[in-house]
């Protein structure tokens, strides 16, 4: 809780006016590159004390309304939220996303729909390339989706919330689909030309994890305009079809989980902040989404549930979501969000659920457990599944896990040996003191961040779900075959903003090709005293060595993410196959990545050898 009265008055009055002046310049829109322009960011990347922009620059500590909170002293110079009454409301449940027959507006074309639409002046679509794979694979179902403003309550002890969602809903709808079913989504910008304080109202929508033609993948610079609409083709084709496995691709390349977000480059933390982000969920015919069929995972939807988490803050004054654009380590929230609510329950029954646990950032890395509150010794252990939406081998047994921004991990939590009424606690007791990466400190049971709460109902049930104990096998992991090229990557800190190999993002430099159909090894370092979560779209990745060891077992499956802690070395196996085009890497802590921690590569028919291997090559 909050000490106040510890914390001198003046230096409250600076931070609560610092949060104000930064709260105007978010407002007025200001980029990075703007702020460097009008001379307001030091060379060092931070705010000038000028007007009280910055806090921490006014107080020698950086001390918060927080104070001490998770043994952390000092702070982000962000003011504390107010505070709100835990597990009063019941966790949502993200509509699914439903068909159309037909799209609003033009029907769907090959090439970008340049045509002038007479009510906006712009073309009709902000798609700049034709889809490359629309023939191929002709889509079997229509969405359309409308990205507009929507009013939404977190808590019922805040005011109602001006957020942008996806057709109303924040988090957005869930998309459930199907490998060999190809569809076509039409996503419209309908945002507000108020954006309420941040927010830019121009949006590319990322499928993380998809493989995606680079034209429908999200690139962050394929941004459109309000007014405009951007058609994209999923494909839901596993990887290979025309490659290593034609033509169907790599069973054992099948995928589960993958949820979708804004990407607007320099903007992507605003507006994923602000609501624009959802899951999207991928069936084939062994994860089946019925539990008396192929891998026999728990029914989806009723024993098969889809958990968002986002930490957030909220203005003290108003109790309506702050964001501190001056903020460049990375954004902690003092309010933990599953699926949209402040610390919501969840009512089960006594048998096996699957939870997909996908941590939705800003900044934060979770290590989760399964806390009982009235026997905070009591071991609780649970089954890991599958990572970044990738099913392991086997179900492996822990009794914690640790997610850093955009991962994903599938868990299944039997519940059949709590008796009815047992309360059990999702705590995150992963000590975080700053936005730039966690400490190595494990919590003590009970003090860590409880973000929901589960309660064990009496109902008779039934459970016709594997049981994980018994071993069973999913997919294998592909062999590791010889590499057509090795390429090495640094990612660190430069005058207080964040370098790939020493460089910002820019749209238009393209910062190496790797050639189509070919495998790549690629090695990232990461810095000091930072962690970042980096993710390469696209296509997954094998961990071929952490720090020169063996990954443990919950790594040694495919991903795309990867959590690059302090002076980590990484080495990574990559095949690249079936689609061309540009696609970006970078950190997912998403203030890193507006700072602008990403590159630009392209697939294509030649490759190149540019950030090959070679320093400080092992
Ligand atoms: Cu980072």
């Amino acid at each position: 809780m909050v000490y106040i009265s510890k914390i001198n008055r003046r230096q409250q009055q600076a931070i609560l006016d610092a949060a104000k002046n930064r709260r105007e310049i978010i407002a007025a829109r200001l980029s990075r590159r703007d702020l460097i322009k009008m001379g307001l960011l030091t060379s060092a990347g931070y705010l000038i004390p000028k007007l009280g922009l910055s806090a921490r620059a006014q107080t020698s500590s950086g001390s918060s309304f927080g104070g001490s909170r998770n043994g952390c002293f000092g702070g982000s110079g962000t003011p504390a939220s107010p505070p709100t009454t835990p597990f009063v409301e019941p966790l949502p449940i993200m509509p699914v996303h439903q068909a159309v027959t037909q799209f609003t507006g033009p029907p769907p074309t090959v090439n970008p729909n340049t045509t002038i639409n007479p009510a906006t002046g712009l073309p009709y679509e902000g798609r700049t390339r034709p889809h490359q794979a629309l023939g191929q694979f002709p889509a079997q179902k229509l969405y359309e989706v409308h990205q507009q403003q929507c009013q939404v309550s977190v808590h019922p002890q805040l005011p109602i919330q001006t957020l942008w969602g996806y057709n109303g809903s924040v988090p957005g709808p869930t998309y459930v689909a199907h490998y060999g079913e190809p569809i076509l989504v039409r996503n419209y910008n309908n945002l507000p030309s108020n954006n309420g304080g941040f927010g830019i109202q121009s949006v590319s929508t990322h499928l993380h994890n998809g493989h995606t033609p680079s034209e429908s993948d999200g690139f962050p610079c394929d941004f459109f305009a309000v007014g405009q609409y951007y058609d994209q083709h999923y494909p839901n084709v596993l990887a290979g079809f025309s490659s290593t496995n034609p033509p169907d691709g790599d069973i054992r390349e099948a995928l589960s989980t993958l949820w979708y977000h804004d990407h607007r480059v320099d903007f992507t933390s605003q507006n994923v902040y602000k609501g624009l982000a959802g899951f999207y969920l991928l069936f084939n015919q062994f994860d089946t989404g019925n539990e008396t069929t192929g891998f026999r995972l728990p029914q989806y939807p009723d024993f098969d549930i889809p958990m968002i988490f986002g930490d957030r803050n909220f203005d003290p004054t108003t109790g309506l979501l702050a964001f501190d654009l001056a903020n460049r380590d990375g954004i902690l929230g003092d309010k933990f969000l599953v699926n949209g609510k402040i610390q919501p329950f969840f009512q089960v029954k006594r048998r096996r659920y699957r939870f997909r646990w996908l941590n939705g950032g800003p900044s934060r890395f979770y290590q989760f457990y399964l806390t009982n509150p009235n026997n905070l010794s009591q071991s609780n252990p649970f089954w890991v599944i599958s990572n970044d939406g990738n099913l392991l081998p086997n179900p492996v047994q822990v009794t914690n896990v640790r997610i850093a921004v955009a991962e994903r991990m599938d868990v299944i939590v039997d519940f059949s040996a709590f008796p009815a009424g047992t309360v059990l606690r999702l705590e995150n007791r992963l000590q975080q003191c700053d936005g730039a990466g966690p400490t190595n400190t494990i919590l003590a049971a009970g003090q860590g961040d409880q973000v929901l709460e589960f309660r064990v109902l009496p109902d008779a049930v039934t459970d016709g779900s594997v049981n994980p104990a018994t071993n069973p096998h999913f997919y294998d992991v592909p062999p590791q075959t010889t590499v057509n090229q090795c390429r090495q990557f640094k990612f660190d800190r430069q005058n207080g903003q964040w370098v790939i190999n020493n460089k910002f993002f820019d749209c238009n430099e393209v910062r190496f090709r790797v050639k189509r159909n070919t495998a790549e090894e690629w090695d990232l370092d990461g810095g000091f005293n930072w962690s970042h979560p980096v993710h390469i779209h696209f296509e997954e990745f094998q961990i071929i060595s952490r720090n020169r060891s063996t990954p443990t077992a919950i790594e040694r499956g495919r991903k795309d993410v990867i959590r690059l802690g302090e002076n980590d070395s990484v080495q990574l196996f990559f095949r690249f196959r079936d689609f061309v085009g540009r696609y970006p890497m970078h950190c997912h802590n998403v203030i890193h990545e507006d700072h602008a921690m990403m590159l630009r590569f392209d697939i294509d028919d030649v490759g190149d050898s540019n950030e090959s291997c070679g320093f400080n090559r092992r």
